[in-house]
């Protein structure tokens, strides 16, 4: 069987209207390149790419969905399985931005309760044409209780930023629910003896006797 070159999979989803660069943004966070055509993505698109954080190598598979509303049925589809959805909107155009409460209903409609939200307001490299203050951005960010960033996929501005911060905050939160749901043994642990003893779970002579050695996020807080 072939070896797993990966510790995690998280599925993340770009999302927003049509024009704002939500392909661009990929395609510079996997391929590091920048397109000036205008070429609207049908229905969805996907690209992957490995990251390394806190040791671990999480392949990221990333789902890019058409704006249009033509393809809502479809793009809306794949909400379900997406752990971090990134909501993308245009400074330079304030219609994208008005839309970002539809958006968000839309996540709210059609996602996991738990997924992680982030807030992209891009082409900034275009400051001439700016429309969207960067402080409004913050502040729907804010009252959505969401991370926010200014990107640029032309200027390459925050895009592997953005990215590698989606991936931490899922990443914080996978740890958090695997401790609860699934090793009991390691939160008691953690309670009360040196974590440690939870580390040694990696080479199965653990105290911690629970038997799913995938276990190997408990590690990575200490
Ligand atoms: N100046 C500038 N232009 C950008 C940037 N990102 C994207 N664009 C341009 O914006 C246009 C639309 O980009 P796309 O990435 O195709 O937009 P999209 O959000 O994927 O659109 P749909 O697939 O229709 O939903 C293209 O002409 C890009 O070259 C950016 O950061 N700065
Ligand atoms: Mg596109």
């Amino acid at each position: 069987m072939a070896k797993k070159t990966y510790d995690l999979l998280f599925k993340l989803l770009l999302i927003g209207d049509s024009g704002v660069g939500k392909t661009c943004v990929l395609f510079r966070f996997s391929d590091d390149a920048f397109n000036t055509t205008f070429i609207s993505t049908i229905g969805i698109d996907f690209k992957i790419k490995t990251v390394e954080l806190q040791g671990k190598k999480i392949k990221l598979q990333i789902w890019d969905t058409a704006g249009q509303e033509r393809f809502h049925t479809i793009t809306t589809s794949y909400y379900r399985g997406a752990m971090g959805i990134m909501l993308v909107y245009d400074i330079t155009n304030a219609k994208s931005f008005e839309n970002i409460s539809k958006w968000l209903r839309n996540i709210d409609e059609h996602a996991n309760e738990d997924v992680e939200r982030m807030l992209l307001g891009n082409k900034c490299d275009m400051e001439d044409k700016r429309v969207v203050p960067k402080a409004k951005g913050e502040q729907i960010a804010r009252e959505h209780g969401i991370r926010f960033f200014e990107t640029s996929a032309k200027a390459n501005i925050n895009i592997e930023k953005a990215f590698l911060t989606l991936a931490e905050d899922i990443l914080r939160k996978v740890c958090v629910a695997f401790h609860i749901k699934v090793c009991v043994c390691c939160v008691r642990n953690l309670f009360s003896s040196a974590p440690f003893l939870i580390k040694n779970s990696e080479k199965k002579t653990s105290l911690c006797n629970v038997n799913n050695y995938e276990d190997k996020l408990c590690s990575i807080f200490f």
